[in-house]
């Protein structure tokens, strides 16, 4: 029996798309393989301390080599959408100029294998990894990577635009500008809160600009760009408090969907963000702006914040699930279903999307293999509560129009290494041997039930 409680395939609509997102960076490997540049990550992970147990994504899952069998597993566990992101490296080795074909011709094996397996292609132009040959020129921080990228994304649009349809520009852009220019914690390991507004405003731009670049491109595009939610509950009814969750969720949640509806940086609850104006040049209040078919609605956790004199510009801190005795998933996130339930509630008050696609969702937990199964109880209820959660939100009337699980299969989760396992799918990252774990086999039987009741 596969149903939870109630809910089935069938009470999200025939027309609901089904699919697994994944990530150039975290799965391909080949890093030195046919005519790759260097990313900001080969370099990142090089240095001393900055991804646990100092692995590297040299292999990853060695997908560049795996990918026909890899999309056929794809096929037999039932989804119908793949999600992947183009390597700017392996496209554009330089960042700009010089284009390296057989990164062209990668990714047409990849696209067309997709298509002959009836899975249609989601592409993200960028999650995460930045051609060094860029960083070392300033990367985000630098203005010129709005043209840079807008390049680039001409140059994908031209390879890939007559098979793919549904394109995603961004993916979280503000962990880009938080973990990476900001705390340090991801490539390029910048710190700084100085980096951040140039580089929050950079990433805005490209995000409207590689939208417009692909529906001037790609007929018949659903273009769409992908952003971290996390409900923010403050801690206390305190105003204090309640003022340091509104600075947080203008942070977390509206940095930057609004610019992209055309509403501008949410100063109203975070006046700090006002000083993006010294990085505006004339006309960029036009540019923000895009008018997206999609907003990929990407959440794992909620969180709960209070005000703090420790943390200057932000005068906040969280306070730690694991401090909370509430259920938290092997990176310490809060497991809480209702935390999408009132994010997806949260944007429907967003007139202006047209459509929501839950373009991530997943959890990492500890998993055991044993006699070539993973019981993976803890994630199964995962998918089943998050699943109920957004099923809740769509009969209230969200436009949700599809989920795609993260992920595939376990990889390289960025300064993690291989320690956060968050797939569908077990790898052995020595002998590379796939294993569909228990809540991969439980999505399948969700995905090929029909409703009986
Ligand atoms: O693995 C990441 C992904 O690359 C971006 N969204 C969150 C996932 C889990 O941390």
């Amino acid at each position: 029996m596969t149903k939870i409680d109630c809910i089935s395939k069938a009470d999200f609509g025939t027309d609901f798309l089904w699919g697994v997102a994944t990530a150039a960076y975290q799965i391909e490997g080949a890093v030195n393989e046919d005519g790759r540049g260097d990313c900001n990550w080969d370099v990142f992970a090089k240095k001393n301390g900055k991804i646990k147990n100092g692995d590297r994504a040299t292999f990853a899952c060695d997908f560049y080599h795996r990918y026909d069998e890899d999309l056929e597993l794809v096929q037999a566990m039932g989804f119908k959408e793949f999600r992947f992101s183009i390597s700017w490296s392996r496209m554009i080795p330089g960042g700009f100029g010089d284009v390296n074909q057989k990164g062209i011709d990668f990714y047409n094996r990849l696209i067309n294998k997709c298509l002959s397996l009836g899975i249609e292609p989601w592409i993200t132009l960028y999650h995460w990894d930045l051609p060094q040959a860029l960083e070392v020129l300033g990367g985000w921080k630098n203005r010129k990577i709005v043209e840079w990228f807008a390049d680039y994304t001409k140059v994908c649009v031209a390879a890939f635009g007559d098979r793919v349809r549904s394109w995603i520009v961004l993916n979280e852009p503000m962990a880009v500008a938080g973990l990476g220019y900001t705390t340090g914690l991801h490539a390029p390991g910048k710190k700084g809160v100085w980096n951040f507004l140039p580089v929050v405003h950079h990433l805005a731009l490209c995000q409207a600009e590689g939208g417009r670049v692909i529906r001037d491109h790609v007929a018949n595009a659903y273009i769409g760009t992908a952003i971290s939610c996390s409900y923010v509950h403050a801690y206390s009814t305190n105003p204090r408090d309640v003022r340091a969750a509104k600075r947080a969720d203008a942070l977390m949640n509206r940095l930057f969907i609004e610019p992209a509806l055309g509403l501008g940086y949410p100063t109203d609850a975070f006046p700090f963000l006002k000083q993006i104006n010294q990085y505006m040049l004339a006309g960029d209040a036009e540019k923000l702006a895009f008018d997206f078919d999609f907003i990929g609605l990407q959440n794992y956790f909620s969180v709960v914040v209070k005000h703090s004199y420790l943390a200057p510009v932000v005068w906040l801190k969280e306070v730690p699930a694991t401090l909370r005795n509430v259920p938290t998933t092997a990176m310490g996130w809060e497991v809480n279903p209702d935390g999408m339930y009132q994010i997806l509630k949260q944007f429907e008050k967003y007139k202006e999307i047209k459509e929501i696609i839950v373009s991530e969702n997943g959890a990492a937990f500890d998993d055991d293999f044993s006699e070539n199964e993973v019981s993976d109880k803890q994630r199964v209820l995962f998918f089943q509560q998050y699943l109920a959660a957004i099923l809740k939100a769509k009969q209230e009337g969200v436009n949700v129009k599809g989920y795609l699980a993260w992920t595939l299969m376990d990889n390289f989760e960025w300064a993690e290494g291989y320690s956060a396992r968050f797939g569908l799918v077990f790898v052995d990252f020595e002998s590379q041997q796939r294993t569909v774990k228990d809540s991969g086999k439980w999505l399948t039987g969700f995905l090929n039930e029909t409703k009986t009741s």
